[in-house]
């Protein structure tokens, strides 16, 4: 199939068609060969080999391949456990539905939108057999999250008999025709730009980002589109006037380690497209957490505990939809004075469990509340692993089977009637105002 590659395939002049593969002897806007307009060309194009692979509309595009009514239609998958939208296919998207809307809301935008509950199990195994396939092109695979991972291409040429890019274009299609969904994909240098590409023309999108192209595509990008510049650092960056990546170009990295600590040095250095980061392929998460910074700061247990609550379920969600479990419970505390506390217990084996995470926690914390006023609470797990062996029924202890059988019996609940059909105590009538929990790491 591929004896079109005998000819000299580094030559950059040579673009590629993503639907037939064919190389591009000449500058036209279709196919020499098959007449698509999908075509791919980039100067840099045979040398760059990180990639970035994530599905499209996730789980969506997975019910709409298994129920072909819903093909033209509207879907948002969601209102279950949490009451709230865990995806939306992209003809949904047009009416503005986003992922984590509440559902109330999202059918306010497209009250014609089919919502179909979510059904986790089913994606987990598609996100595994996504997972196969990138590692029969390469054991440098990277997972982020349940449909993305970056891929490092380097020394798969002979193997494949390809250059990385067209390797990535035969692996979109080959999803498209095994699995039934589509992916995006982003070709660069590193794994910055390369996340940043295969977000850039979703679905079915292909982008390639050049190293000399880097700093002057960096430029007209918000702070936003850096990693690790979430909420609170964009709204510091912004009081201190930078919105954009060129400003930052522009700054010394003195300038920046001063103002802005280590995230300065790396805001320095990823504005200039500046990244050596390796694709490791055992850089799973290291541990899932989430931590909520207060309007004001908080010394009383009984306000605390309710804002653990709400964390632990965050956690649990987190872990539940990605199939994984975690064996050390860490409970993170800044004080008034910015002195972080961190404290551990390992359990007896993993869980995913929302009340094994706040009860494990709820005992750390007690311990710390002190009377020192908080200004910062966030709960995680870390020793991360498949959820196979997470809360075996056997667990030692009485009162927490009870709970764990109970929580399950909700989770059901909540899947059936949605989140506001089961509310447990802890969660009712939350302490005062804390803005909503970022995620720490994931
Ligand atoms: N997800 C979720 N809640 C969120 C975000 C995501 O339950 N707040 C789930 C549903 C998504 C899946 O994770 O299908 C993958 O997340 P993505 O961010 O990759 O979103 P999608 O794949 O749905 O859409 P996109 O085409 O933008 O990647
Ligand atoms: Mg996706």
């Amino acid at each position: 199939m591929f004896a079109v590659m005998a000819a000299p395939v580094n030559n950059p002049e040579h673009g590629f068609c993503r639907d037939c593969l064919a190389l591009q002897h000449s500058q036209t806007r279709r196919c020499d060969r098959c007449g698509s307009p999908r075509l791919v060309r980039h100067a840099e194009l045979y040398r760059l080999r990180i990639a970035h692979i994530d599905c499209d509309a996730f789980y969506a595009a997975i019910e709409k391949r298994d129920n072909p009514a819903l093909k033209d239609r509207p879907v948002i998958v969601g209102g279950g456990r949490r009451g709230v939208v865990s995806t939306a296919c992209y003809i949904a998207r047009i009416q503005g539905v986003r992922s984590a809307m509440p559902m109330f809301k999202a059918l306010e935008l497209c009250p014609e939108a089919v919502v179909v509950p979510p059904n986790m199990e089913k994606y987990v195994g598609v996100g595994r057999e996504v997972r196969a396939l990138m590692q029969a092109l390469t054991p440098q695979v990277e997972p982020l999250s349940i449909d993305e991972a970056f891929l490092d291409l380097a020394g798969t040429e002979r193997l494949h008999g390809m250059p990385p890019a067209l390797v990535l274009a035969r692996f979109a299609q080959t999803v498209e025709k095994e699995l039934g969904i589509t992916v995006s994909a982003g070709l660069s240098y590193c794994k910055f730009l390369a996340k940043i590409a295969s977000d850039f023309r979703k679905p079915r999108g292909f982008s390639v980002i050049g190293e000399a192209e880097a700093p002057s595509f960096l430029a007209a990008q918000p702070v936003t589109m850096i990693w690790g510049v979430g909420k609170a650092l964009a709204a510091t960056l912004e009081r201190d006037g930078i919105r954009m990546i060129a400003q930052l170009q522009r700054m010394e990295r003195g300038d920046l380690m001063r103002r802005y600590g280590v995230m300065g040095d790396r805001l320095y250095r990823l504005s200039r497209g500046e990244d050596d980061r390796p694709v490791d392929p055992d850089g799973d998460a290291k541990s899932v957490s989430a931590e909520t910074t207060f309007d004001t700061d908080i010394a009383a247990l009984a306000e605390l505990v309710p804002v653990l609550r709400g964390l632990s379920e965050k956690v649990s969600a987190r872990l539940k939809r990605s199939g994984i479990a975690g064996r050390t419970v860490v409970l993170k505390l800044k004080t008034q004075d910015f002195k972080l506390r961190t404290r551990n217990r390992q359990l007896g084996d993993p869980t995913r469990l929302a009340d094994r995470i706040f009860q494990t926690g709820l005992d750390l914390l007690r311990r710390e509340a002190d009377g020192t006023k908080f200004r910062l609470l966030g709960i995680g797990v870390s020793d991360l692993s498949d959820d196979e062996k997470a809360d075996p029924p056997d667990l030692v202890d009485v009162q927490s089977r009870k709970r764990a059988l109970a929580e399950s019996a909700m989770d059901t609940l909540r899947d059936k009637f949605g989140r506001k059909a089961v509310e447990t105590g802890y969660t009712f009538g939350k302490g005062r105002a804390a803005n909503p929990p970022e995620p720490l790491e994931e």
